[in-house]
């Protein structure tokens, strides 16, 4: 199978290449990657030989047309990902997630390749810490930042191409992931890395919002399975029956440190900060019979420390400049 993985220099992307090069040896693996400020090509460094990776933006229609045109499948990861960038500047998040995912969805259609489309839990908004529910197939999509706005319009591209146009295609709504390669920006590895430098952990607002932890290499064997057996047109959320708030999220970190566990400061909250995130996975499991490896949190939490503490190389570029951009943003 020749699989084209768009965002393959980014977090989730990058573990799926690695994931695909291991598992996979019959996959021809091509990689189209902008590197923007997110994608690292060292996060492929040692697997440069066994893939071919391209340079490029997924908004370049003549570039997106000639690699579609090579491709059995697509995999589309490439994405502006934060959501804090989307409330200080939202338009590469337009032009990413919206115009770069028409893009290839044009190219599909013109090519008959097979597409998997990676979104977020993200598109449903959220809900209330006491609510015995979680996010379904069915729930109706309801985002609250630009993020998760570009994210539920891409989806939309794709399920009107399926309809419109039969083009194969199938989409998977994840919830937060973890794990190895990803970005300082972000909330663990943030942290992570602040524990690191002797940094007290960072708490938006008072810590109760909850997220729905996944280990990257849970999302991708998912992923994985969708491409396989999955029909169509379908949606799958994929998600491991994580749910934590972002104090407990903390207060294992600095267990796992050996630090007091009040040992972390509360900073400004984000704007519309969406509450709660939990995914039932039932269609996954029943369906398609995906279960998660990583069912344990604290050691999966345990391993990706272990992982930021042997791997600074990669990480210590990004850092200072990530600190300074929440600074001024106050966070
Ligand atoms: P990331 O920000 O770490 O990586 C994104 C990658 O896309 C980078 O390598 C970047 O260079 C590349 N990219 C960005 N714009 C591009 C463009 N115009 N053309 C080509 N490449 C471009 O993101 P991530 O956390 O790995 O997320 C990957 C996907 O998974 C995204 O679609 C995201 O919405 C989705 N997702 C992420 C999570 C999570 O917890 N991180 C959860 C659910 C879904
Ligand atoms: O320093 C911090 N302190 C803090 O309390 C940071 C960076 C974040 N937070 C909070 C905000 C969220 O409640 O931690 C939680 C997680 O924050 P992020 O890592 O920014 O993730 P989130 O906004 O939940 O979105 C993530 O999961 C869904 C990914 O970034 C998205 O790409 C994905 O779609």
């Amino acid at each position: 199978m020749r699989v084209l993985v768009t965002g393959g220099a980014g977090f989730i992307g990058a573990n799926f290449v690695h994931q695909t090069v291991r598992e996979r040896p019959d996959a021809e693996v091509t990689v189209l990657d902008a590197l923007t400020y997110a994608g690292d090509r060292a996060s492929l460094a040692d697997i440069e030989d066994k893939i071919t990776f391209v340079e490029g933006n997924i908004t370049d229609a003549a570039l997106v047309d000639d690699l579609a045109s090579k491709a059995d499948q697509i995999v589309h990861f490439a994405a502006e990902s934060h959501n804090d960038n989307s409330l200080k500047d939202p338009s590469p998040f337009i032009q990413t997630n919206l115009v770069g995912t028409y893009t290839l969805l044009e190219a599909v259609r013109k090519h008959g390749v097979k597409f998997h489309h990676i979104s977020t839990d993200e598109v449903y908004g959220d809900l209330e810490l006491d609510d015995p529910a979680k996010f379904t197939p069915d729930t109706p999509y309801n985002p609250s930042s630009p993020y998760s706005s570009t994210k539920a319009g891409s989806d939309l591209l794709v399920r009107a191409w399926v309809r419109s146009f039969g083009i194969e295609a199938t989409l998977s709504n994840c919830s937060n992931n973890y794990g190895p390669y990803q970005h300082v920006e972000k909330f663990i590895p943030r942290q992570v890395t602040n524990l690191i430098d002797g940094i007290k952990p960072r708490l938006y607002g008072a810590g109760e919002n909850v997220r729905d932890w996944i280990h990257v290499e849970d999302h991708n064997s998912a992923v994985w399975t969708i491409i396989d057996k999955g029909r169509s047109g379908e949606t799958y959320l994929i998600g491991a029956n994580g749910e934590k708030n972002n104090l407990e999220v903390v207060q294992t970190l600095l267990e796992i440190f050996g630090f007091d566990k009040n040992d972390f400061e509360h900073v400004k909250d984000r704007p519309g900060h969406d509450m709660r995130y939990a995914i039932d996975n039932t269609k996954l499991r029943t369906e398609l019979g995906w279960e998660p490896k990583y069912t344990d949190f604290s050691t999966g939490l345990q391993a990706t420390v272990d992982w930021y503490k042997a791997n600074e190389a990669w990480w210590r570029p990004a850092k200072e400049a990530t600190e300074a951009k929440y600074a001024a943003a106050g966070h």
